[in-house]
Order: structure tokens, then sequence, then C-alpha cells
């Protein structure tokens, strides 16, 4: 088989040794000649073999039936959980080396890179469902250290719904499309879920970070990365400390809006998978800082909580996040499959200098994530696929199984043993050889869980309590929908009764929606009971948090003085001002963002004595794709827009969206056709995102207002449905 190798040099992308490694099993068909799969040189791919002119193909047709079989085995089953995914090459560099917490290498190396791939998913939906599906996103990254791969396998959620891994398979069935009907896809808004939700109360705090817009990221690159459950660091002389691992975006946390993310999902649902690479393409590339929440062992029982209970988390408050490197995105995939589906993730796959705890939810992924791979890529050799190799050597007593790839030489494949000197030997731990942290363990066998996760409550509290009033509306707004789909009221109701439990006021206002009476406190809210168990012995225990709230669980003060690629429309038509717009995008260009000029088709306008290049029409595209809409100044193009229906919608559904608006000169006359008409008490001028005036006068205001990302107070009136 023809094969070229194509060095990142070659390739004009950044590169590591990762790439370098992967860029060993590329090859390019540029220049080739066609062959079979196995070598030979095909003259025709065309036509298949057959007796005569218009008789019966032949079976003797290598060539065909090779295509058709190949062809036949191309798909693998997807995953039974993050099936829609997509991922990115990139960086880790350290800030800070931490020697007195972790040995682990790539945490104290300050010279070197790592190099990473990470995939972000949704969780519920197949994998061709839409991206801006109200769910959890995945953010898993894979660490090629020069100690093994490192697989930090997180959420952008820093809780989970269950805290034992037994009813994992229980709360997927729950989520995933109803099996009579296969119905809904990606969606959480139906009766299943929220029957099984409705008897688990240790998800009430899960669900409250699953209602909030955390569930409908603006980008991949505007979203936080956790860990979740509580790990182990452990350092040179052996000592543990427990650790929380985070990501924190450098573009700040935004989300889009409810309505917004359903019109995307129809418009484009490739929309995250579409931004991230084009960002990375464009060179934009995505950064987070790598930060750890480190509690010392003696501290394990200080908290009001379980260290070990997924359904916490630390208040920031309580223990700080240092921030200890950055993790940039710099190289999109060459082929999906090979990188992106055929990738194995796994919370086991740990380095020298981190170890596990026993969060029971984390005990049990140790076991999913190798079984899985299993059926999902077929074989026990799934960690020679290029993605998944490690960039270091791999020696041991392995062999054989479905697709091996590597010739192991010699007679030698047991241990111990003397035919091959004893190799490949073990390591001494002083060496790198991985020792398990030796905790001190002594108890009962016992099927069980420990008072000390009885606390359902307290933390969902804290969370919607430290919600910005927008933030708390949406919430509320979300469980609405959700819960008006459910079509069985028994379900609403013990819903409702677990809202109660979060907060009264909230738990009313779904219940004014859904029409219902609020419920008295119910005999049982906790379902989750053995057989032999009396429910009154699993009744959540009712707490209050120990902090008023807390800063880092609200997206309101998160980063807003960058408009670094946000993407902002020009709306134009012929006649459209050339100085208006050449100021606007000059300023906009500046301050990082992207501009695309739209117009009621294709091709190109006049705008003065400039022939501007159109991006997209009317017709291609939609507001929901962008941040902000300018509309330059200019008589015919203003005239032209406004008899163009589209063009109204387009500004009054960017209004709808709380996005920022500048209209420039007498492009405010758009305003009233396009039903945007601000309330009394807060006209156009107090919308700190609607501007209207001259070009250059408003060009800050707008900068800043697209920073602000969107301006929630716009719909504290509840005149317009976003
Ligand atoms: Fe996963 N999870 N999970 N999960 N998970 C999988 O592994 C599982 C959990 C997460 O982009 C599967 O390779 C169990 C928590 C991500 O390829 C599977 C439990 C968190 C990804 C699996 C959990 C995650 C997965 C499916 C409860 C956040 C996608 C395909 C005990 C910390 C990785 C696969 C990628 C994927 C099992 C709970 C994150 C079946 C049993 C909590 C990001 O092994």
């Amino acid at each position: 088989m023809a094969k070229k190798t194509l060095t990142p040099e070659q390739a004009k992308l950044p590169g590591n040794e990762k790439i370098s490694q992967l860029s060993l099993h590329q090859t390019d068909a540029e220049g080739q000649p066609m062959t079979t799969d196995h070598g030979v040189k095909i003259n025709d791919d065309q036509n298949s073999l057959r007796s005569g002119d218009r008789g019966a193909t032949l079976l003797e047709d290598f060539i065909l039936r090779e295509k058709i079989t190949h062809f036949d085995h191309e798909r693998i089953p997807e995953r039974i959980v993050h099936a829609r995914g997509a991922g990115a090459h990139g960086v880790f560099k350290l800030y800070q080396s931490i020697p007195e917490l972790t040995k682990a290498n790539f945490l104290n190396e300050m010279e070197s890179e790592t190099p990473v791939f990470v995939r972000f998913s949704t969780v519920a939906g197949s994998k061709g469902s839409t991206d801006l599906a109200r769910d959890v996103r995945g953010f898993a990254v894979k660490f090629y250290t020069q100690e093994g791969n490192f697989d930090l396998v997180g959420n952008n959620m820093p809780v989970f719904f269950i805290q034992d891994a037994m009813k994992f398979p229980d709360l997927i069935h729950a989520v995933k499309p109803e099996p009579d009907n296969e119905m809904p896809q990606a969606a959480s808004a139906h009766d299943t879920f929220w029957d099984f939700i409705s008897m688990m109360p240790e998800s009430a705090h899960m669900v409250m970070w699953a209602m909030s817009d955390r569930a409908i990221p603006r980008s991949y690159r505007m979203m936080e990365g956790f860990g979740v459950h509580t790990f182990r660091l452990i350092n040179a002389k052996g000592e543990s400390h427990f650790v929380k691992f985070h990501w924190k975006p450098l573009l700040g946390v935004h989300s889009v809006a409810w309505d917004e993310a359903q019109v995307i999902s129809g418009k484009d649902p490739d929309f995250h998978r579409r931004d991230l690479w084009e960002a990375i393409q464009n060179g934009s590339f995505p950064e987070w800082e790598l930060g750890i929440q480190v509690v010392p062992e003696s501290d394990e029982h200080k908290f009001d909580f379980d260290l070990l209970d997924p359904t916490k988390l630390i208040p920031e408050e309580l223990v700080p996040v240092q921030r200890i490197g950055k993790m940039t995105l710099n190289r999109n995939p060459d082929n999906f499959f090979a990188e992106t589906e055929q990738v194995a993730f796994h919370v086991g796959h740990v380095v020298p200098g981190i170890d596990f705890t026993n969060d029971p939810l984390l005990q049990g992924r140790l076991f999913s994530y190798t079984d899985t791979q299993l059926i999902r890529l077929g074989g026990p050799n799934f960690h020679e696929i290029p993605i998944n190799r490690p960039i270091v050597p791999v020696h041991n007593n392995q062999r054989d199984g479905h697709m091996r790839q590597t010739i192991n030489v010699g007679k030698t494949s047991y241990g111990p043993n003397s035919t091959g000197q004893n190799f490949p030997h073990q390591v001494k731990v002083a060496d790198g050889g991985f020792s398990s942290h030796t905790e001190r363990i002594d108890a009962k066998k016992i099927r069980a869980r420990s008072k000390s996760f009885f606390d359902h409550f307290s933390q969902a509290k804290l969370f919607f309590r430290s919600q910005s009033a927008a933030e708390a509306q949406h919430i509320v707004d979300a469980l609405c929908f959700e819960l008006g789909k459910v079509k069985t009221p028994v379900i609403r109701q013990r819903m409702l009764s677990v809202l109660i439990q979060i907060d009264k006021n909230m738990a009313q206002q779904v219940a004014d929606y859904l029409g219902m009476e609020l419920p008295a406190k119910p005999a049982q809210l906790n379902f989750s009971v053995p057989a032999d168990g009396n429910p009154k012995d699993f009744e959540p225990i009712d707490k209050e948090p120990i902090i008023k709230n807390s800063l880092a669980l609200s997206m309101s003060g998160t980063t807003k003085d960058t408009i670094k690629t946000r993407k902002i429309a020009f709306l134009v038509a012929d006649g459209a001002d050339a100085d208006s717009i050449s100021q606007m995008k000059k300023a906009l260009e500046k301050a990082g963002a992207t501009i695309e000029f739209i117009a009621p088709k294709l091709g190109s306008i006049t705008a003065g004595k400039e022939k501007l290049n159109i991006d997209e029409s009317l017709l291609t595209s939609a507001s929901v794709f962008y941040d902000a809409i300018f509309v330059p100044d200019g008589d015919k193009s203003i005239k032209t827009l406004s008899a163009q229906p589209e063009a109204l919608h387009f500004l009054n559904q960017a209004y709808k969206h709380c996005k920022a608006i500048a209209l420039a000169g007498n492009a405010k006359e758009l305003m009233a056709l396009s039903n945007i008409k601000p309330q009394e008490k807060d006209k156009a001028k107090q919308d700190s995102a609607l501007l209207t005036g001259n070009t250059s006068d408003m060009i800050k205001n707008f900068i800043n207002a697209i920073a602000a990302h969107r301006n929630w107070d716009r719909e504290k009136a509840r005149n317009v449905p976003a």
C-alpha cells in the first residue's frame, strides 16, 4: 500500500511528539495509483465483473467483493453514553511544579509540553444527534505523558446524578429514548427520566446543574471541566493529598438561550463541532487552565459532606482552586473515525503520582471503561490503535487477540522467566514503577451506603441560591419545559416534592406553570431502598448549606472582558455605507472578533465605491449563529433590508436572545419594523446592548456589550420569549 508520511511541518500544523507518532500511520493518496487492500493496482473501479453486457455479476469479482465487504463493516457500535462528540489535539504546559503534592512527571517538569487529545461530547444523544441538546457535556482529556497515558475523563459539571455505579445503567436507561418507540432523541424531557429522578433525591444537586444554562453552552471553548470525583495526588514520599481537578476556560463560561438552542438544533446540529473546528483552523486556539483543589489527608472529615460523595463539590470559598498549567488545543484531527471515534478514554488510566479514592461511582467506572471498549472497538488490542498508543514504549506479556498489530519477538511471554533473562522487568517505585497508595482499610464487607452520603439537598440549595436572577429564572423555565413534557401527573407531582426541598418559591413557580398544587412533604422521598430496608432509614437528611452562596457556581461573574473569537453578523445590502462598515469592522477585528457579511443574496454588494463579498445569505444563515448584529448606515441598504422579512426576523430573534445589536445612523428605523419594542420603563437607551447613533460613537459600547455576552436584563420583563 502506498504510504506517504506527512510531518506536522509538511501539514503546516502545530506538532508534538504524539502528532509525530500519529504521522507514521497517515497515508495520503495524492498522486498515487488505486490498489486493492492487498496492493494490487486496479484498472476498473467503476464496473463489476459480469457475464456479458447485461448478465449477472460474477462471484469471482474479488475487487467488487472487497469493496462492498469493507463498506458493510464500516460502522462500529457507538458509545453507549457520550456517543456524540468532537475531538482536538493540543498541548499541556505547566505553570508551576508541585513536587510536594505529586511525583507525576508531567506535573513537575517545567520544560516539557505534554501532548493531549481532548474529546467533548453530549451524553444522552446518538452519534448523529444535535450538539445543542440540554445535557451534560463530557470533557475527556488524554495526556500522553513520559510515564504513560493519564486520562482525565470529566464533565462540564462538577457533580453527578447518582452516588453509586450500581445505578448507572438505570439512570442511562431512564434518560435515553424510551424503549418502545425510541423517542425522544437527545432529550431528558420525558417521563422515564423524570420518573427515575423523582425517586432518587441524591440527584437533586446535579438536576440543578443540568437544568441551568450550563447544559446549553455557547461553545465547547467556553465551558468549565471537572474531574468530578475526589482523586489522590501522591508525592515521592508516598504521602497522599485529596484533589479535585478543574479546567477553567480563558474565554469565560457562557451559554446560549434555550429558545436559541432549539433553533440552532434545526439550523446547524453541528454547531459546537463546527465552532471548535473553525476556531482551531483559524488559529484561535482554545485554552483552559488546569486547576486543583487540594485537601490534606488530615482534613478528610473537616467538611460537612463526604469527599467520597460525587454529588458534592468543594466550594471554592472553602478550598481555592490553584491554577497550575494551561492546555491549548491547536490542531484538528486528520480523520474523525481514526482519532475522535476510536479514542478510548479510561478513568483508570493513571500515572505514578495520581491515584483513586473509594468514591463508589469512581470505583464502578474503573471497571466500565475497559469493558466498554472491548465491545466498541472489538477486542483487547484497542490500546494499539494509533490515537490510543502512549508515546512511551509498551512491554509486557499480554499477547495475541483480535487484530494484534505488535510483533513480539522471542519465545518468552510469561514471567518470571529465565528464557528471556526475566525481561520485561518490573520497575522499582523509586524508578517510576506504579504502586497503589497503601490506604489502610479495616472494614466489614457490606452492601450499603454510608450515612455521610444522605444529605441530598444542602448543595442543591447552595447552587440555586448562588445563581444570578437571570440564571435562577432559566432554571425555573427549564423545569417548566421539562416537566411540562412529562405526561404522567404523578411523576410531576413527585418531582415537585423534590423541588420544595430545594427552594419553595422555585417549586411554586413550576407548580403554577404545571397547573398543580404544591404537595405537602410526602411520606417517602427516597425510593432507592433494599428489599429488606425500612424506607424511613433512607430518607434524606435535611441540612442547610454552611456557606450562604458561592460566586464560582454562577456564570454571571465569569470573564466578560474579551470578544476574542466572537462572531458578529453585518447585515448589509447594496448601498451600505463603506465608512460605517470599515470603522466597525476594523475595531471589532482588532479586538479579536470575526465578522461575516450577510445580505439578501450571495455574491457581492456595493458599498460606496467598494465591492464587498458576501459570506452568507439570509436564507443560508440565521441570527442564532452570531453573538451580535451590526447594521451599518446607508439609506439604500436599509431600505432593502426593511422590505426583507428575513432581515427583520434576524434582528428580532437576536433581540429576543438578548444579544448586542448596533444600528448605525438610519438603521435604527429597523427597530420598530422588526418589532424590537423596549418596554416603556427600559427604553432603548437604557438597554446597554441595543445601540443606535453614529458608528464611531457606538463602537466602544458595542464591544463592551458583546463581551458581556448577553443582556439578560432584557428578558426581565418577560416580554421576549428567550
Ligand atoms: Fe462515563 N462512561 N460512566 N462518566 N464517561 C463512558 O466509556 C460510566 C461518569 C464520561 O469522549 C463510557 O468509552 C459509568 C461520570 C465521559 O470517549 C462508559 C459511570 C463522568 C465519557 C462509561 C460513568 C463520566 C464517558 C461509554 C458511573 C464525569 C466519554 C463510552 C459509574 C466524571 C469519553 C466509553 C469519550 C464514557 C461508563 C459516570 C464522564 C460506558 C459506569 C461521573 C466524558 O464506559
